[in-house]
């Protein structure tokens, strides 16, 4: 049997996949409310193909809960964030969960850190537990690290065909956890030692976030010099060995923002160019503020509840609003200009999250007179046009049409 620790973004669709391929499973949280939700058929955030993926789940038994049960294998799919001041991983989370799940191993048990951590940190503060616990790392416990490498908007396909990583103190246990995620895994699945796979999956979000800073540091270049950066992208992106990614407001999301700063934090003599790359992509919010102001300025605009956000999520077609670029948005603007009133719109975000959020994209349409496109959903891709009589700030190179300002 399989039990998943923490059924969040990644953990829920790793349980779900296990169990609708005929894995025993067990799913627990410390979220009573979540468990509760999960038990009654409700599923926790949206993605293609997941209210399918729990339905098999569920007719093959998987059950939710807030113990910890004795398992052979454990997957634990919690948050790790950064330390504020020294940019560290923080592991708390992880060490809870491997505190409450100690108890009740049995002999050959093995433990499997999903959650993204910088290397060093299993050797650092797990081993360390077992040890407390009058046992021993690689005989009584086994040891792995197996990173997701999952895309939210395309979770499932990628669950099922994204290449894999496994860490693990011998080729032994690294083979019974491979078989564990062959079950549902069709991509290639790498079986290394545990710091290789920490740095490893580390390392793959830093490289995306240095890229993005690329293109976002390029697009403040070719604003000082009058040219057009998207169409600099694009040319420059048929040199055969040349992909610079997209401009943006600014880089969200629960892992790029986060991971490359324990690199910073662990390593701050070398990590020169990361830390420069992140506080590039932080820097973008800032950025597209200025960028507002001059068209407001430009055009007479002094009420900011005439001002539209479009957007608020992190990313297009997701429903996830985790540091999202609008969010630092609002609150750049609320700590320049204090508390205004601001108009804001996503057709992904139902709850409500700030003051002054629309539910209906023609109503949000009608209250204002400037739009700051801030995310490239489906919707606003079909329905530019709707924008022609506005002025547009577009930070996702979505307007096809002339007139509308861009970073
Ligand atoms: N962004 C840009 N320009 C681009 C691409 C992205 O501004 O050209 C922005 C997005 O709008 C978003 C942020 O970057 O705000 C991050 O989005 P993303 O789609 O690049 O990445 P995530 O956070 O959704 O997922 C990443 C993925 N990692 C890589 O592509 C290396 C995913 O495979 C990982 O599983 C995930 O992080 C994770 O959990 O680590």
């Amino acid at each position: 049997m399989v039990n998943v620790i923490g059924l969040g973004y990644i953990g829920l669709p790793t349980a779900l996949m296990l169990a609708s391929h005929g894995v025993e499973v067990i799913g627990t949280d410390i979220d009573q409310e979540r468990v509760a939700s999960l038990r009654a058929g409700n599923l926790t955030f949206q993605e293609d193909g997941l209210g399918a993926l729990y339905q098999a789940a569920s007719a093959n038994g998987i059950v939710f809960t807030t113990e910890y049960p004795a398992a052979e294998m454990h997957i634990i799919a919690v948050p790790t964030p950064f330390e504020e001041d020294s940019k560290k991983v923080k592991a708390d989370y992880i060490i809870e969960a491997v505190k409450k799940v100690l108890p009740v191993c049995e002999d050959g048990t093995i433990l499997v850190i999903e959650s993204t951590i910088s290397p060093g940190t299993i050797d650092k503060f797990i081993r360390p537990l077992i040890l407390e616990a009058g046992l021993k790392a690689g005989v009584d416990i086994h040891l792995a690290h197996a990173p997701e490498r999952i895309i939210p908007g395309n979770m499932i396909a990628e669950l099922e065909n994204n290449n894999r990583t496994i860490g693990a103190d011998g080729p032994e246990i690294g083979e019974k956890v491979k078989a564990v995620y062959e079950t549902f895994c069709r991509g290639k699945i790498t079986v290394t030692d545990i710091q290789t796979a920490e740095m490893t999956k580390v390392v793959e979000n830093t490289f995306r976030d240095i890229n993005i800073a690329y293109a976002n540091e390029l697009a403040k270049i070719c604003r000082v010099q009058g040219l057009d950066v998207y169409k600099i992208i694009e040319i420059a992106n048929q040199h055969p060995r040349v992909n610079i990614l997209m401009p943006g407001p600014g880089v969200g999301g629960h892992c790029i923002p986060i991971d490359p700063w324990f690199l910073v934090g662990d390593f701050p003599e070398q990590a020169r160019l990361i830390r420069a790359a992140r506080e590039v992509n932080d820097s973008m919010p800032d950025y597209v503020l200025e960028r507002m102001c001059s068209v407001m300025e430009q055009h007479g605009i002094t009420e900011f509840h005439r001002v539209g956000l479009y957007g608020l999520t992190y990313k297009a077609n997701v429903d996830d609003v985790r540091d999202a670029p609008a969010l630092q948005l609002i609150a750049a603007i609320r700590r320049r200009f204090g508390m205004q009133r601001l108009s804001c719109y996503d057709p992904m975000v139902k709850r409500n999250l700030t003051e002054g959020q629309y539910h209906d994209f023609d109503e949000f349409l009608n209250a204002v007179d400037f739009v700051v496109l801030l995310v490239d959903h489906d919707e606003i891709k079909q329905n530019s046009e709707k924008l022609k009589d506005k002025l547009v700030l577009d930070t996702r190179n979505i307007c096809p049409f002339d007139g509308v300002y861009r970073l």
